[in-house]
């Protein structure tokens, strides 16, 4: 499974770089495969195709998940990523859009993507382009007023070319994402601004996909529901792996559980 292969990338980069922000790649896996093998229409090969569908990753905290997926999907070398972080490398802490080939923003102040997003998607509307914008928020980033705004202005421009979807893990650096700011009533807030609000499971392909397909007359947002720190068992819902990298251990139990997963996915 490439979800899989996607997960030992992080692993590996967050521990020989001794990188934060594992939990945050680990929860958007499939909501990133689904979005790079089944969503966006674009050309590895011709990375700035006019018409190509954008993505956006606005957490850039998160930036190897998205590295980890492009290597994948064939955007650049998967031996690249063993310059993450590090001095001499090539590949930032946080997202930057001169690095490889296949970043379309750089990213890791948390609130800007959104309204980048909705630039992009207005754009697209002026020129005629049939390309489509997707941007994924953490949960935790809701807390940024940038993001309201941006909420506020895309049903107003009928921005049906944008589609937004929030990582919904509950957990953001120091806490709880709803003892901190609640908005345990996402849905509603959303619907409120006039968008299609759509609820799915984020570890779910092919739920995932449908809902990202699926066509609107106004701006969608998909509120995912993942867990951070997905499929390592001592770092689900764990807080504290937001900012720890995993030691020689921990790396080797949790590749050792990557590896259970694929052995039974190929059983
Ligand atoms: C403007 C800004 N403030 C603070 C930070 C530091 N920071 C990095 S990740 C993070 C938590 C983000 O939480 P969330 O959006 O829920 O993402 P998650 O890590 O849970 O995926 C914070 C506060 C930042 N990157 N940008």
């Amino acid at each position: 499974m490439i979800t899989n292969e996607i997960r030992k990338s992080i692993v590996y980069m967050a521990h020989y770089s001794m990188a934060s922000h594992i939990g945050a790649c680990l929860s958007i896996v499939e909501i990133l495969y689904t979005l790079y093998f089944k969503v966006l229409h674009i050309d590895p090969s011709n990375p700035e195709k006019k018409n190509r569908d954008k993505f956006i990753l606005s957490k850039g905290h998160a930036s190897a998940a998205l590295y980890a997926t492009l290597a994948e999907r064939g955007f650049f070398p998967k031996k690249l990523l063993d310059k993450y972080y590090i001095d001499d490398g090539v590949l930032p802490g946080h997202l930057d859009m001169q690095s490889v080939p296949g970043i379309e923003i750089s990213a890791g102040s948390l609130g800007h993507g959104l309204s980048i997003g909705v630039g992009m998607a207005l754009a697209n509307k002026i020129d005629n382009n049939s390309g489509k914008i997707f941007v994924l928020i953490g949960d935790g980033e809701c807390n940024e007023g940038s993001i309201w705004e941006a909420a506020m202005i895309a049903p107003t421009l009928k921005l049906n070319n944008l589609t937004v979807i929030i990582d919904y893990n509950k957990l953001q650096g120091f806490g709880y994402t709803n003892e901190i700011i609640n908005q345990s009533n996402m849905i509603e807030r959303w619907q409120s601004f006039g968008w299609e609000v759509m609820e799915v499971d984020g570890h779910d392909v092919q739920k995932l996909n449908d809902s990202l397909k699926k066509e609107s007359l106004c701006p969608k947002i998909l509120i995912a529901n993942t867990v951070k720190g997905k499929d390592i068992s001592f770092m689900e819902n764990k807080l504290e792996w937001h900012y720890k990298s995993p030691n020689e251990n921990q790396y080797k139990q949790a590749i050792n559980e990557l590896n259970i997963i694929s052995n039974k996915q190929n059983s």
